[in-house]
C-alpha cells in the first residue's frame, strides 16, 4: 500500500483498526466488528449518542459527542478515550465560556465536528439561534471550552472546517438549509481571516439525479477534509427520499487543494449505506452520518466515526489510497 499520498497527517500507530474481513464482497470500507462502538446509554441521562467527533489528543483520543437526553434536548458533551474504542463521556454538556459577553445563548447544539487548526481544536456544531445556524468554539485542552460568534446565519447545518488555512484564510464548508427537515441542500465553501467574518462564498457540489440516487435529495460535508496529493478527500453524506422517508448514506469526493470549491471527482456509488440493524432501527431509521475520521499518516489507515439511526455511534475502516482509487474509478 502506497501511503505517500497523505499530506500533513501525523503518525497514529494506535488508530482503532481491524483488517478487512476475508470473504464476502470486496468492499472499500468495512465496519468494526464491535459496532456500535458507543451505546445510546453511555451517559447517565442520554437517550442517544451519535453524529459525534473524535480527534487524537495527548496519548489517546478526545471527542465532542452529540448526546440527546431523555427529555430529547440536543447538546454536546466532552469524552476521552485511551484507544478510540472505550469512551468515558461526561454526563453533563460542555459549559462554554463565551468569548464575548453578547454572544447569544444556544437554544440547542448538535452534530459537532472537531478540527485541529494551527494551535487549537475548533468545534463546529449546528447551533440553535432562531433556527439551525453554524456555531463555533475552541478548546486547547478539552477541559475549558470557549464559544465564538456563530459563523453563519440560520438556516445552515453541517459546518466543517478545513484543517489548515487556504491561502491566508480559514476555510469552512456548510450546507444552507431551511428551518425544518430540509428536502434540498448543496455544499458551499466560505473563507474568513479571523474566524468571525465569513465571505468569499463558493458553490461546491449539488445533489445528483437518478444515476446516483443515494445523494439525490441533499448532501452535507462529514469529517474534516483530509489533505492528499490527489486533492482534499472529503467524506460526505447524501440523502435519498424514499416512500418511507429520508435514507442517509455516505460517499467521497476529491476537491482541489488550492481552490477547494472545485470538485475533481465524486463517487457514483456510496461507501456505506444503512444496512446493519443498528443503522436501520433506532430513533430515526436508515441513517449513517459520518462526522469524524482518524488517519494514520504512516499506513494510510482511516477510521470513520458515524452516527447510526440517530441513536448510537459506529466505526468503519478503510485505506485512504483505496478510497481515492474508488472515487476516481467510479466518478460521476
Ligand atoms: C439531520 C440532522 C442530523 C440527523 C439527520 C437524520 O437533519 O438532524 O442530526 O442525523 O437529520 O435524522
Amino acid at each position: 500500500m502506497s501511503t505517500s499520498i497523505l499530506l500533513n497527517s501525523r503518525s497514529l500507530p494506535g488508530i482503532p483498526w481491524e483488517d478487512k474481513p476475508a470473504g464476502g464482497r470486496d468492499e472499500v470500507m468495512w465496519r468494526f466488528s464491535g459496532n456500535p462502538v458507543i451505546a445510546r446509554d453511555s451517559t447517565a441521562k442520554s437517550n442517544s449518542i451519535f453524529n459525534s467527533a473524535v480527534v487524537p489528543f495527548k496519548d489517546g483520543y478526545a471527542g465532542v459527542f452529540r448526546c440527546d437526553d431523555t427529555s430529547r434536548r440536543m447538546n454536546i458533551h466532552c469524552g476521552k478515550s485511551p484507544d478510540g474504542i472505550n469512551w468515558k463521556i461526561a454526563d453533563e454538556p460542555i459549559a462554554f465560556i463565551k468569548s464575548s459577553l453578547d454572544i447569544p445563548d444556544s437554544e440547542y447544539k448538535y452534530d459537532p465536528r472537531v478540527v485541529f487548526v494551527e494551535d487549537r481544536y475548533y468545534i463546529i456544531w449546528c447551533n440553535g439561534y432562531h433556527g439551525p445556524s453554524i456555531g463555533m468554539g475552541y478548546t486547547f485542552d478539552f477541559e475549558t471550552f470557549y464559544q465564538l460568534e456563530n459563523a453563519l446565519m440560520p438556516y445552515n447545518r453541517n459546518g466543517v472546517l478545513f484543517p489548515r488555512k487556504i491561502g491566508s484564510n480559514f476555510a469552512l464548508l456548510s450546507r444552507p438549509s431551511d428551518s425544518g427537515h430540509t428536502p434540498f441542500g448543496d455544499i458551499f465553501y466560505s473563507e474568513s481571516p479571523d474566524m468571525m467574518y465569513w465571505g468569499r462564498h463558493r458553490h461546491v457540489m449539488a445533489p445528483l439525479g437518478t444515476e446516483s440516487a443515494w445523494q439525490s435529495t441533499k448532501i452535507g460535508a462529514g469529517p474534516a477534509p483530509i489533505e492528499t496529493t490527489e486533492g482534499w478527500l472529503l467524506l460526505y453524506h447524501g440523502v435519498l427520499n424514499s416512500c418511507n422517508g429520508f435514507v442517509y448514506s455516505f460517499g467521497a469526493a476529491l476537491l482541489d487543494l488550492d481552490e477547494p470549491w472545485k470538485v475533481i471527482a465524486r463517487s457514483r456509488p456510496y461507501l456505506i449505506s444503512p444496512q446493519k440493524d443498528y443503522e436501520c432501527v433506532g430513533d430515526v431509521p436508515n441513517v449513517t452520518f459520518p462526522c469524524a475520521a482518524l488517519v494514520d499518516g504512516d499506513t494510510g489507515r482511516l477510521a470513520v466515526y458515524y452516527g447510526c439511526a440517530d441513536t448510537v455511534t459506529g466505526l468503519a475502516f478503510g485505506h485512504v489510497a483505496e478510497i481515492i482509487d474508488f472515487v476516481k474509478k467510479n466518478a460521476v
